[in-house]
């Protein structure tokens, strides 16, 4: 067994030697793994329901309902792994930054982060501040039996993104000025939020989690020079940080074709790929010694049955090759995807890959 997934205090032998966390260790798998980043959420009626009259953050704080929201799509669709139900920035809000996720927008900050005097607002994370996070991680694992739960966090750069932009953002100019325009500053605020972020994860682990995923969702806004140079050693250090856990560590982003040369030297165990680069060649981009995750068009779902299939056969064959691929979408479930496709989808993958 190699030195990722040494079974932990929370870890059955059946959670350790599950498909998904094989494939993580590249080791041979009884059927190819798959789940969704976002398949918990506005896909799913019964979310729907649950979620009525109450806040998402609020919902997040919650760990009776954090627990039904995340089993939600394991019961439904026989999934691989579930991933917690919160959002990247739960762990800001924790700290005492002024945030709120908007309906159909996202996260929308108050005062944005753009001086070395607003640094002072972004504190360090301590377990305390997130116990409910704990606890729904507690009371997950012990649902969840055999099926592992990733954890995540949002890396820095994205992170960043929502603080100094104040929302969401498509060009992500007033983050980029930061950073071309004072280093120095940047550098602090990316080494403040690597810091918070590994907290966050170190929490979801230490209560149980199998595995995490750091989503970068918008890296791939960035050439790969500045990546290397202004965002790529705050990740080495969230991934760093909860090395010595032994679970193994994805590493995600949106278009980032031309950066998964440098992601993969991130020190992720995992690199997820999104749907525009093949995954053989997106193999070539990061090297040996990892895993891969992805990457079907989320778009694919809506066509028909035997269009999506076509293409999910694509992925497949595409990763023949691989030691270690996990099925996955190469970005979240839309909002709209008909949820008895997603079904379909994980049957069609666990049939075409059984040995
Ligand atoms: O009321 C609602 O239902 C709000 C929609 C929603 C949900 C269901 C938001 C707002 N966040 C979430 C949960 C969530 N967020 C999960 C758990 C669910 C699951 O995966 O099954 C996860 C993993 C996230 C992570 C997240 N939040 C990311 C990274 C993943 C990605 O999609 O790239 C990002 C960028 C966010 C910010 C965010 N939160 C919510 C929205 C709509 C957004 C994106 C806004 C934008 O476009 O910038």
């Amino acid at each position: 067994m190699s030195a990722i997934n040494r079974p932990t205090g929370h870890q059955t032998s059946a959670t350790v030697d599950s498909a998904f966390l094989k494939a993580c260790r590249r080791e041979p798998v009884p059927h190819t793994p798959v789940w969704f980043m976002r398949q918990a959420g506005r896909s799913l009626p019964e979310y729907r329901k649950v979620r009525e009259g109450i806040a998402m953050l609020d919902s997040c704080m919650r760990p009776d309902l954090v627990t039904e929201i995340t089993l939600q799509p394991v019961r439904r669709h026989k999934v691989d792994a579930a991933i917690f139900f919160s959002d990247i920035v739960v762990p800001l809000k924790a700290i005492g930054i002024d945030l709120d996720i908007k309906p159909g927008i996202g996260p929308v900050v108050e005062q944005p982060i753009r001086s070395r005097a607003d640094l002072d607002r972004l504190r360090a994370l301590e377990p305390g501040d997130v116990e409910y996070v704990t606890e729904a991680v507690g009371m997950l694992t012990a649902e969840l039996g055999a099926t592992p739960l990733v954890g995540f966090a949002g890396a820095p750069f994205t992170l960043a993104s929502y603080l100094i932009e104040g929302g969401p953002s498509r060009n992500h100019e007033h983050t980029k000025a930061l950073m071309y325009g004072d280093p120095e500053l940047w550098a602090e605020l990316l080494d403040r939020l690597a810091g918070i972020t590994s907290a966050f994860l170190k929490v979801q682990i230490e209560a149980g989690a199998s595995a995490v995923q750091l989503f970068d969702s918008w890296a791939g806004a960035l050439s790969v020079a500045d990546y290397r140079q202004s965002v790529l050693p705050a990740s080495v250090k969230v991934f760093e940080a909860v090395a010595g856990y032994g679970v193994p560590r994805i590493h995600f982003g949106v278009g980032t074709g031309e950066l998964l040369g440098a992601m993969g030297e991130a020190g992720a165990d995992v690199v997820g790929v999104d749907w525009r680069v093949p995954m053989d060649e997106a193999a070539r981009r990061v090297g040996p010694g990892r895993a891969l995750q992805g990457n079907l068009d989320p778009a694919v779902l809506f066509a028909p049955r035997e269009a999506m299939e076509r293409k999910a056969r694509t992925v497949l064959d595409e990763a023949r090759e691989l030691p270690g691929h996990i099925f996955n979408l190469g970005h979240g479930v839309l909002p709209t995807t008909d949820p008895d496709a997603l079904t379909r989808l994980v049957e069609y993958v666990h049939t075409e890959t059984a040995v």
